[in-house]
């Protein structure tokens, strides 16, 4: 007698198979740069299926280890890593995933081309696409504020395709007072014999296995040091020494909810050698920078995983019958799958609008409205994508049923995961109070509301209307931080896929999904 068996969903090419991403590329892409690229993309899409998938698999099994102790009691802080997660390091080299946004060999649109990849990478990566974020965010960081001593000494590492040169940064900000409010960072950076030396404890050093972190200290003279966010500075420094921790002690790995496979620390530095990067006490402004930079690679991760687990339920409803039909011929699943499916593609063109903003920005051709535009909808992109993009994932684990909930059906670990992308990197709230501080300091608002208001459809226009009839309520308009958030980034959205694809459908599922202005 033969028993049922259920066929799984199966990976495919992520770029071949997903034509809403190369239908706004399309949009977004000049023709020649597009042709020039896309072999590329289909090539690296199926070194994604057939070997970035299973290297990131072992990542997540093979967790990361630290040793503090040998056989003797000697204390040696020991990272033991998966070579599975070296690997990705190495790929991560090799396929430019951070040089491409520097070698600007397509001008104002190469972060484009980067961050396609970027996107296709990141949930076969075990988030090695975390590391990848704050190295790209150290780079650009030295661009703007590097001397040459210190572009000629980093910079080139951080950008080399040779991984044997390859340098990866960490980005050192959160301590035992706060990740949010980073006022009370109790870091010192000390002047001795000549060269800065860092003391204190960090909190929570994601990627320790990198080669450099970006860090914040208060300089300390002859007065003390000056309290609050305006005595900090950002610093440099080599995390090892000859294969060693380089004055600093690892005292123990994070035990997390997901993104297990990425060795996160918590520290204490004992005067470890750094080198000032920017003017001083301008740390947070300073660092600002390479935030922004980090922040949309959280949002084209968000999207990517909301992206991988609808594709995966999407190919298993065509697979599964239930009540007699296939699942994706069910209506009310076939709905969710769509509803799932139109969140996704929003998100991927709000994200890769911001993406396009960079490039123009980074390349010096940005127009003033575009530049505000930019800043804003940086925040915007962060906060609206991780929290759309989370509920995207989990819909799909019940999609799938009960097998969703299974560990080696790799739902779980997208899920885990995915609920990290509202947490680092700033919060829900504190993103939206970034977007109020967009709007106050820069006047984004106005700049933001003059580009929508190009909009054809009444509806949208509408819906700008009553925002901005909203925010005139409320003299501190802080105190609806979040929900006006929330409706720049849906609004966005509604204009963004009314000019690129003009289907009418999508734009009033989108603004028909008002209510989760307010959750
Ligand atoms: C896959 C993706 C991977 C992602 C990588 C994950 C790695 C995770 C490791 C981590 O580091 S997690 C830590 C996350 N922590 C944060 O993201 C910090 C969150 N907190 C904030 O963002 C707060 O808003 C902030 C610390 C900035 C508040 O500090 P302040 O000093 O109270 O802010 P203030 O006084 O408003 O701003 C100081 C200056 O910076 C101002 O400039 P001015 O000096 O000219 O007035 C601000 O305009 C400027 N500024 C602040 N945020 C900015 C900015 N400028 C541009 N862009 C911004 N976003």
């Amino acid at each position: 007698m033969s028993w049922f068996y259920q066929q799984g969903p199966k990976l495919t090419n992520p770029f071949t198979s997903d034509s809403i991403l190369r239908d706004l590329l399309q949009k977004l892409l000049p023709a020649d740069i597009l042709n020039k690229v896309e072999d590329d993309f289909t090539r690296f899409g199926q070194r994604v299926v057939d070997e970035i998938e299973q290297l990131g698999e072992r990542a997540e099994r093979e967790e990361p280890q630290l040793i503090n102790f040998d056989v003797w009691g000697h204390r040696v802080d020991k990272l033991v890593v998966s070579t599975a997660w070296d690997k990705l390091k190495d790929i991560s080299a090799e396929e430019g995933l951070v040089a491409i946004g520097y070698e600007r060999e397509y001008n104002e649109y190469s972060r484009i081309v980067q961050f396609v990849k970027l996107y296709l990478f990141t949930p076969s990566s075990a988030i090695y696409t975390c590391p990848l974020a704050m190295t790209d965010g150290a780079a650009r960081l030295l661009e703007l504020y590097g001397t040459e001593q210190l572009r000629k000494e980093y910079l080139g590492r951080y950008i080399d395709r040779n991984p044997s040169n390859f340098y990866v940064s960490g980005q050192w900000m959160t301590e035992r007072t706060g990740g949010s409010d980073l006022a009370n960072a109790e870091t010192i950076a000390r002047m001795v014999d000549g060269e800065w030396r860092l003391y204190g404890p960090k909190w929570f050093t994601s990627a320790i296995t990198g080669d450099t972190a970006m860090t914040l200290a208060r300089i300390e003279n002859e007065n003390g040091v000056i309290e609050g966010s305006r005595g900090l500075s950002v610093f440099i420094l080599d995390i090892f020494k000859n294969g060693e921790p380089n004055c600093l002690r690892l005292d123990r790995l994070k035990d997390k909810l997901g993104t297990r496979a990425l060795p996160t620390a918590e520290i204490e530095l004992e005067g470890v050698p750094a080198k000032l990067v920017g003017e001083v006490n301008k740390g947070i402004k300073t660092i600002a920078t390479m935030l922004n930079i980090t922040r949309l690679y959280n949002g084209v991760s968000a999207v990517s995983y909301a992206q991988r687990a609808v594709q995966l339920a999407s190919d298993y409803a065509k697979k599964r019958e239930a009540f007699g039909k296939r699942l994706i011929d069910l209506p009310l699943h076939k709905e969710v799958l769509e509803n799932a499916q139109n969140i996704v593609t929003g998100c991927l063109y709000l994200t890769f609008f911001s993406v396009s903003l960079m490039g123009k920005e980074e390349c010096g051709v940005a127009t003033e409205q575009e530049s505000l535009l930019f800043r804003l909808l940086i925040p915007v992109t962060k906060l609206y994508t991780a929290k759309m993009c989370l509920g995207v994932v989990s819909e799909m684990v019940e999609a799938v049923g009960g097998a969703g909930y299974l560990e080696d059906s790799g739902f779980p670990r997208l899920l885990r995961d995915s609920q990290v992308f509202s947490i680092w990197e700033g919060t829900t709230n504190v993103l939206s109070l970034d977007v109020i501080r967009a709007i106050s300091k820069n006047n984004a608002l106005k700049a933001w509301s003059k580009y929508i208001s190009q909009s054809g459809n009444s509806k949208i226009k509408n819906n700008l209307t009553l925002l901005l009839t909203e925010v005139e309520k409320y003299p501190d308009p802080s105190v609806i931080a979040r929900r006006l958030s929330y409706s720049i980034g849906r609004i966005t959205i509604a204009y963004l896929l009314d000019h690129f694809i003009g289907d009418t459908n999508i734009v009033d599922f989108w603004l028909s999904i008002g209510s989760r202005d307010y959750l």
